[in-house]
């Protein structure tokens, strides 16, 4: 007899997902699961960031440049140490690490899987208890299992990701991960400490009223930018508006919103940034795979962001992602 059973837990989906797919080692389930431990650990902390010495500047400037939040080095410590301690993954990049790092050690050496991620995105807004995310993305490995990672393993296109997720840690804490199954959504339950399914394959509503954009650097945009948003400002009901602007300043927030209600979401170049200022690898890509398997588009204004081919570990890119019919003039 099988027990019926309604509530999955993280690891009883990934499980699940294993069973239906017969050639499938467990090796991406156990790489989720250690992602989602990882997650658990973060969110205890930044649920607590105003009561223990947590938060702040750690005094230190990462390899973009900014101002490193302690929280941040957290972040990055648990999910670096968590999938080095895994058997699921031979190697990592982050947003606070200037290289790759291969996990030399004989058991990570025969993973087939290479992870990117940016540990704490957002961490600007962690002193005023504005929502912030971590964002992952997982390749196949180009090089041998057994030999070391090396710097192909993370520059691959974002077409050739196995999957890609994120964790909001928000007024709930919600694990949301796309393989090219689908997109799946798992709040955490604290009574139990679990990630339990709560948005069963979602899909990116066809149109939207939402645009997120950060206004205040509308006179540094082209001029296609700035009808747009004119265009959103402006629109009557019988031209398919009103459209509401919210930005939130971190892009998980601002993005996870848009997958559920539909929306466009737009880092477009400035005169400062001409490439853009979100990081292709660890915060483009994932949310592009995402958004495209949840049936939406994103692209850097003119190509398609899963072809761009990366030649640096931290190059950036413009993003406007989201519903397919607000991306019809992005594509
Ligand atoms: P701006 C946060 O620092 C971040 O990387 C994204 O999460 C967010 O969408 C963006 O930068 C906000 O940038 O320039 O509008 O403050």
């Amino acid at each position: 007899m099988v027990i019926a059973r309604k509530v999955f837990t993280l690891d009883e989906f990934t499980i699940q997902q294993l069973r239906n797919f017969h050639n499938a080692t467990g090796e991406l389930s156990g790489l989720l699961r250690d992602i989602g431990l990882a997650a658990k650990r973060v969110n205890v902390e930044v649920n607590k960031a105003g009561l223990a010495d947590i938060l702040g500047e750690a005094g230190i400037m990462n390899v973009q440049g900014e101002e490193v939040k302690k929280l941040d080095l957290f972040a990055n410590n648990q999910f670096t140490g968590v999938l080095q301690h895994g058997i699921s993954c031979a190697g990592i990049a982050s947003e606070e690490w200037d290289d790759f790092i291969a996990f030399d050690d004989d058991a990570s050496r025969q993973s087939k899987y290479v992870c990117l991620f940016d540990p704490l995105d957002g961490s600007s807004n962690i002193d005023v208890n504005v929502s912030v995310g971590t964002i992952f993305s997982v390749y196949r490995r180009l090089t041998e299992k057994g030999t070391s990672v090396n710097l192909d393993d993370f520059l691959q296109p974002g077409i050739r990701q196995v999957a890609a997720g994120y964790i909001v840690y928000g007024s709930s804490t919600v694990l949301v991960y796309a393989t090219r199954r689908g997109v799946n959504g798992f709040t955490l339950d604290p009574s139990i400490g679990e990630f339990c399914l709560s948005h069963s394959d979602i899909k990116c509503p066809a149109g939207g009223k939402i645009y997120s954009v950060n206004h205040g650097n509308f006179y540094r945009f082209d001029k296609k930018v700035q009808r747009a948003i004119k265009k959103y400002q402006c629109c009557t009901a019988q031209q398919g508006g009103p459209y509401t602007l919210r930005y939130i300043g971190s892009m998980v927030s601002d993005i996870h919103r848009n997958l559920l209600k539909g929306g466009i979401f737009m880092y477009p170049p400035t005169r400062d940034m001409p490439h853009g200022k979100l990081r292709l690898q660890y915060e483009c890509n994932p949310f592009a795979f995402i958004t495209e398997v949840a049936g939406g588009l994103a692209t850097n204004g003119h190509q398609r962001i899963l072809d761009i081919v990366p030649t640096a570990l931290h190059e950036r890119s413009a993003l406007f992602i989201g519903s397919s019919n607000m991306m019809e003039e992005w594509k």
